[in-house]
């Protein structure tokens, strides 16, 4: 990989999925993404929120408990050795994910395009704050007092965090990697077709194939805490 300069990683819910995280859409687990018999398409959108806004913060409540008691994996701390070890390029890091194991594996160039669980967002003042109770309880807003917070995270019909980043790192990427995601989603689902016009090596580490697949030089199909670090060392 010496030759390649400039690498740019977009991980999504497969590279969490060994430490415990469900995805939104594994058939593997014959939920096919379904929560409480709700299609995250339908939580995860603020109308959802403006219709019930007791039934999202709870599925978001549900969310952060479940990941508080996760542990990043062989996968997570692969890709934070290789931002440290990496000499003479940069290593950017996408994730579609909220949950933290990026974070806590040691990634620093690290880019939270759909937002943190760990975040929750007044929509009263805009003010950001580190999340500390259950939503569902109203907490106030540290700021402005009044109990307008919401999850800091990108539904669907809302626009991505960082775009102006992502493209900044995009305009020099050598390789573009993407790790466990089904390409199901955009603009996330579109980058891969973005470093090929940008003439990049693209390269696939999936469980299966996916959406994108067709759109990679090269897949390599498996467990992320293997073909990883695999690919990493
Ligand atoms: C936007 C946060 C404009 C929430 C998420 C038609 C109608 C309406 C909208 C649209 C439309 N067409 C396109 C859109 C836009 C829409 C969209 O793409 N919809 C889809 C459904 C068609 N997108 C949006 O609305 C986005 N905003 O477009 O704004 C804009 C655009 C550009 C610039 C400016 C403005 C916002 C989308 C963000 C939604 N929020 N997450 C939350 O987490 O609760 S999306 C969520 O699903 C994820 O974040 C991720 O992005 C997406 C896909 O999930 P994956 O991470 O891929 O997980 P999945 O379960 O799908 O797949 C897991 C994969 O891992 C599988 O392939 C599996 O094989 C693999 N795997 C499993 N186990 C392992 C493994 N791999 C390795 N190892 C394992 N062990």
């Amino acid at each position: 990989m010496s030759h390649l300069r400039n690498i740019v990683i977009l991980t999504g819910a497969g590279v969490s999925a060994e430490s415990g995280i469900d995805t939104f859409r594994d058939a593997n687990d014959g939920r096919g993404g379904l929560w409480e018999q709700h299609r995250v398409e339908d939580v995860a959108t603020p109308e959802a929120f403006a219709r019930n806004p007791g039934l999202v913060q709870r599925f978001y409540d549900m969310r952060r408990a479940a990941i508080q008691t996760k542990q990043p994996n062989a996968a997570h701390h692969a890709l934070a050795r290789l931002e440290a070890q990496w000499r003479g390029g940069t290593v950017t890091l996408i994730t579609q994910n909220v949950d933290d194991l990026h974070d806590r594996a040691g990634s620093h160039n690290l880019i939270h395009m759909h937002g943190e669980h760990l975040s929750v967002w007044c929509t009263a003042c805009d003010t950001r704050h580190r999340w500390t109770a259950p939503l569902i309880d109203g907490p106030a807003c540290p700021t402005c007092a009044r109990p307008a917070l919401r999850p800091d995270i990108v539904w669907f019909g809302e626009v991505p965090y960082r775009m102006d980043d992502i493209h900044q790192a995009m305009r020099d990427v050598d390789l573009f990697v993407s790790i466990g995601t089904s390409g199901a989603v955009y603009p996330a689902a579109g980058l891969v077709r973005m470093a090929r016009d940008l003439g990049a090596q693209t390269l696939e580490l999936n469980l299966e194939r996916s959406q994108g697949s067709a759109w990679f030089h090269e897949s390599r199909f498996g467990p992320a805490t293997q073909v990883v670090p695999v690919w990493v060392d």
